[in-house]
């Protein structure tokens, strides 16, 4: 095992930079949930991506903003304690925006994006700038933009990437494994994911109301899982889950609810039939929506509903 390296990396970026889509791709399987709306993830969620040369347990984060509500506070903290905590850091620009601003004449780096770099710069961790989403942006264009990080902060390495396409996923792995200490496998091999699948479940009906609902609805949505029942997993290769929708609203109920329950019914559906290609066995789900008065804004709010404000695994 000599020559052997492992550690952690994190990755962290704005909201939308496409951090889960890259989780995903690194792990050739789909553990975190992502969407076109920003502020999709609320956790650190950890995957480990195992080959002959390394092992990365690779933490996915909430996208860093400035945040106002309880939620959004805690979502941010989580993201700004994987950074201390791991062994090398990976930045995910969005093309999309950056670019855009270049070709404005506009500083590439926002406000937000020079609070990000300062953040980074602190961490004493090697970066690497991922510059996210090249399916989409000309090559020209991609330049000026790692110019302009690389005179911000000096980065271990930069990576043009498509996280959809995974183009360019094979040099982003070699310089994770160039920055990662010499250490012997955390996880034997064939492990990819250490989150239960309970929460797996909360998160795939919680990305489903993301696709389907808008506006603030899926800010105020949460999804606690009541019971998680396998007693016939074996002898009748069913799991039955029953999951509170949890909003702030009776507006909000009524809209996850829809006319004689069609949104209900949708969301249902589509999350049922993924969670049987997860599990790999019959699912039987119900679900039923609750009110929590403003439960994002608070700290109380935020514990009844059982979310765990820094990490999704043990949820
Ligand atoms: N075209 C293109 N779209 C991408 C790429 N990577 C991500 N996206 C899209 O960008 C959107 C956001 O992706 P996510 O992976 O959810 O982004 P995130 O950084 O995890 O966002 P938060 O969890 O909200 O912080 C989704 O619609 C993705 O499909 C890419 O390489 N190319
Ligand atoms: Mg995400």
């Amino acid at each position: 095992m000599s020559g052997f390296k492992c550690g952690y990396a994190a990755l962290i970026g704005r909201p939308n930079a496409g951090k889960s889509t890259l989780m995903n791709q690194l792990l050739r399987n789909k553990l975190a949930i992502t969407s076109a709306k920003p502020q999709t993830t609320r956790n650190r969620i950890a995957g480990i991506h195992s080959d002959d040369a390394m092992q990365v347990i690779l933490v996915d984060t909430p996208g860093i903003h400035n945040a106002w509500t309880e939620l959004n506070k805690q979502m941010v903290k989580a993201a700004r304690s994987a950074i201390s905590d791991v062994d090398v850091v990976l930045w995910l620009g969005d093309l999309t925006q950056l670019a855009a601003r270049a070709a404005k004449d506009e500083p590439i780096l926002d406000a937000e994006d020079e609070q990000l770099a300062d953040l980074l710069a602190q961490c004493a961790r090697p970066v690497i700038f991922v510059a996210n989403k090249i399916d989409v942006v000309p090559t020209p264009m991609i330049l000026p933009v790692i110019e302009a990080v690389r005179k911000r902060i000096s980065c271990a390495a930069t990576v043009p990437i498509s996280a959809l396409t995974g183009d360019g996923a094979k040099p982003l792995l070699s310089e994770i494994q160039r920055l990662l200490p010499e250490h012997p496998p955390l996880f034997p091999p064939e492990t990819w994911t250490q989150v239960s699948e309970r929460f797996l479940a909360s998160e795939i009906v919680r990305e489903k109301i993301f696709h389907l609902t808008e506006e603030e609805v899926p800010y105020a949505t949460a999804v606690d899982i009541v019971k998680f029942d396998e007693t016939e997993r074996e002898t009748n290769s069913i799991v039955k889950i029953y999951a509170d929708i949890v909003v702030e609203r009776p507006s909000q109920k009524g809209i996850l609810i829809g006319k004689g329950g069609e949104m209900l019914k949708r969301i249902g559906t589509l999350a049922r039939k993924e969670l049987q290609e997860v599990l790999g066995c019959r699912v039987y789900l119900e679900l039923f929506v609750k009110i929590e008065k403003n439960w994002t804004r608070s700290t109380g709010g935020l514990k009844k509903v059982g979310f765990e404000a820094d990490d999704g695994s043990s949820g």
